[in-house]
């Protein structure tokens, strides 16, 4: 069987700039022949809808909406479009996070209750919702996919509180697949390795990060937004009819190591 999306609809959120992982993942999905809904977040000023706009349009989205996750009026508005003019969901895509910067350094016991909440609700809660939202629409083989990191397990310096969100998110991802299995929807996460990013940049030491993986990972380097998109892909299709609930890792091997 060969890899084929063709004639399936895939949401995908998180594209802020041409290195999101999200962005990875959208180019690969359009590769295998999705048709392609873009999400953005939105800004006073309208900068990020024109800069995900003008790199996401050689992909052709059918849709192309904005949607701040804190906002439950603005998420409702995009799965009433979806329905009006998909009808249906083959492909979820859940690639977005937020932590405060000054909760991704230093001491962990000094995060704030606020920013606790904010963490958790915008990088954990909101795959919760976006699963509540799409339950209707999902067709029968649809998959889901979030992104995680290994220090959902692990302590992993200056991750902190995007470590407990992580680790949230992927109980999520059991509950979700528990629950949405038996309409034949398939829940997983990818755990991806350290990748420069805007979102991995507010992490203290994230180049040190880097460098330490591509020392010790068993592939001896980091991986490539291309590389988890290939994994989205997969995981998408029905070459992985069978995995739910899972947390696979695109990450060189790094997990496996000991010292
Ligand atoms: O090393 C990495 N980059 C890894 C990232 C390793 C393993 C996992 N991940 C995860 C992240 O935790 C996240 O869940 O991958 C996902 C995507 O992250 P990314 O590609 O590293 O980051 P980025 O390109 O910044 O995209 C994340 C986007 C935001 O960008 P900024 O930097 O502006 O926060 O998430 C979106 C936003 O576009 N976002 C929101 N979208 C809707 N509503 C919200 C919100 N409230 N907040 C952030």
């Amino acid at each position: 069987m060969l890899l084929d999306l063709s004639g399936k609809k895939a949401l995908v959120t998180g594209i802020a700039n041409n290195r999101s992982i999200a962005w990875g993942i959208a180019q690969q999905l359009h590769l295998a022949g999705a048709e392609l809904g873009i999400t953005y977040l939105p800004d006073e000023k309208g900068r990020f809808e024109a800069k995900v706009r003008e790199l996401t349009a050689p992909l052709n989205p059918g849709l192309f909406l904005p949607m701040d996750v804190q906002n439950p009026d603005q998420m409702q508005a995009v799965f009433q479009r979806l329905e009006s003019q998909w009808g249906q969901l083959d492909i979820l895509v859940h690639c977005l996070a937020f932590a405060n910067k000054a909760d991704l350094v230093g001491d962990f016991s000094d995060t704030t209750a606020q920013g606790f909440r904010s963490a958790l609700e915008i990088s954990t809660y909101s795959f919760t919702s976006l699963c509540r939202l799409a339950k209707p629409l999902f067709s029968p083989e649809a998959s889901v996919i979030t992104l995680t990191y290994l220090g959902a397990e692990r302590a992993v310096p200056n991750y902190n509180v995007m470590g407990l969100a992580k680790a949230a998110l992927e109980a999520s991802v059991r509950y979700l697949a528990a629950e949405l299995g038996p309409q034949q929807v398939r829940v997983n996460a990818i755990s991806a390795g350290p990748i420069r990013t805007l979102a991995s940049s507010a992490v203290g030491g994230i180049l040190d990060m880097i460098h330490h993986v591509e020392a010790k990972a068993p592939l001896r380097r980091t991986v490539t937004q291309q590389e988890v998109g290939n994994t989205a892909a997969f995981l998408a299709s029905p070459l992985a009819s069978g995995i739910s609930g899972q947390v696979l890792y695109v990450d060189g091997g790094y997990c496996i190591t000991g010292l």
